[in-house]
């Protein structure tokens, strides 16, 4: 019996456990958070050995990161690519050890042999979505819009500021006045926020922020308030998440509209690794997650709730 026992505890579980090593950005925002807690979970729930490595922002990690991956012979990688572009060579090297690689959440300026798949909203639609509310929100009436870009260089910053560019092209009432970065953090946010604010005479003239995070859009209510004005009325916010402390303000009047970016990138991206390694089945270039408008109005703040099972 004992004899049975140890063979038994000595011998690996039946079938092999996969290790997939996850280079994410950092810890920058509420979302982002969310999406390491799920990707975390998604593992143990397929039964996947996840080594995940925190880049502080610093695209020069990433790749140490990923050459560490590839030296370890991980069976497969997540990238969260923290800029589009500079990925060519390290991606080289994981395709040359056949370690195949899946983007999550952003996309990469680099040829499409290079990864697996890429499982992202679509980021141009959002600031489409984001820009489309605003207009119909002042309905005509003259408003300056501040902006608040995410990370300089990451492919969602470009898409972002470009679908909204796009929506409120030819609306000659709608002006975006300043736009700067705001790095996807509350801090930064709040600091961008100020300077708009000092900028533009306390902000008497600023009609509406358009935010590509929730965190910055978050930090710059902090600003709005300390100017003395109504977040919310005075100054009109659009952002992009709909983390729950976004909905939160939504409910309470301090913001008006944000667009849903769900965090668990890693489901699909599991599932399409999965059927690779089943019987070779190669994913679409794209995986798509859908984007949901959050408003005031709708009724559907009480989804606020449910993001608690969604890793927040
Ligand atoms: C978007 C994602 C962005 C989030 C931010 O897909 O890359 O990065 O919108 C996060 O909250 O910082």
């Amino acid at each position: 019996k004992t004899l049975l026992v140890t063979a038994a505890t000595l011998l690996p579980v039946s079938g092999y456990a996969q290790t997939v090593g996850f280079s994410q950005i950092g810890s920058e925002s509420g979302w982002r958070a969310a999406e390491t807690a799920v990707t975390k979970e998604d593992a143990k729930q397929e039964g996947i050995t996840l080594k995940f490595a925190d880049a502080q922002q610093k695209q020069e990690n990433q790749i140490k990161a990923l050459r560490g991956f590839i030296a370890q012979g991980v069976d497969a990688i997540f990238l969260a690519p923290v800029v589009a572009t500079g990925w060519d060579e390290v991606l080289g090297e994981a395709k040359d050890a056949d370690i195949p690689v899946i983007l999550l959440d952003r996309k990469v300026d680099a040829p499409d042999d290079l990864y697996m798949t890429a499982v992202t909203s679509d980021t141009v639609h959002e600031g489409k979505v984001a820009g489309e509310w605003l207009k119909d929100a002042v309905d005509g009436k003259p408003c300056n819009i501040v902006e608040l870009q995410g990370t300089t260089g990451a492919s969602v910053t470009i898409d972002r500021k470009k679908g909204f560019a796009d929506a409120i092209d030819g609306a000659s009432n709608l002006k975006i006045i300043r736009s700067q970065t705001g790095d996807f953090t509350r801090a930064q946010g709040k600091i961008v926020m100020e300077s708009f604010l000092k900028a533009e005479d306390g902000g008497k003239d600023i009609c509406a922020l358009y935010a590509h995070n929730d965190d910055m859009a978050l930090g710059a209510i902090q600003a709005i308030k300390e100017a003395g004005l109504k977040p919310g009325k005075d100054i009109k916010i659009v952002s992009i998440d709909s983390v729950p402390d976004m909905h939160l303000a939504i409910a309470h009047g301090e913001s008006n509209a944000t667009v849903e970016l769900t965090p668990d990138m890693a489901g699909p991206a599991f599932k399409a690794l999965k059927a690779y390694w089943k019987d070779g089945t190669m994913p679409p270039k794209w995986i798509q997650t859908k984007s949901t408008l959050y408003t005031q109005d709708s009724d559907n703040m009480a989804a606020y709730d449910r993001k608690k099972d969604l890793g927040y």
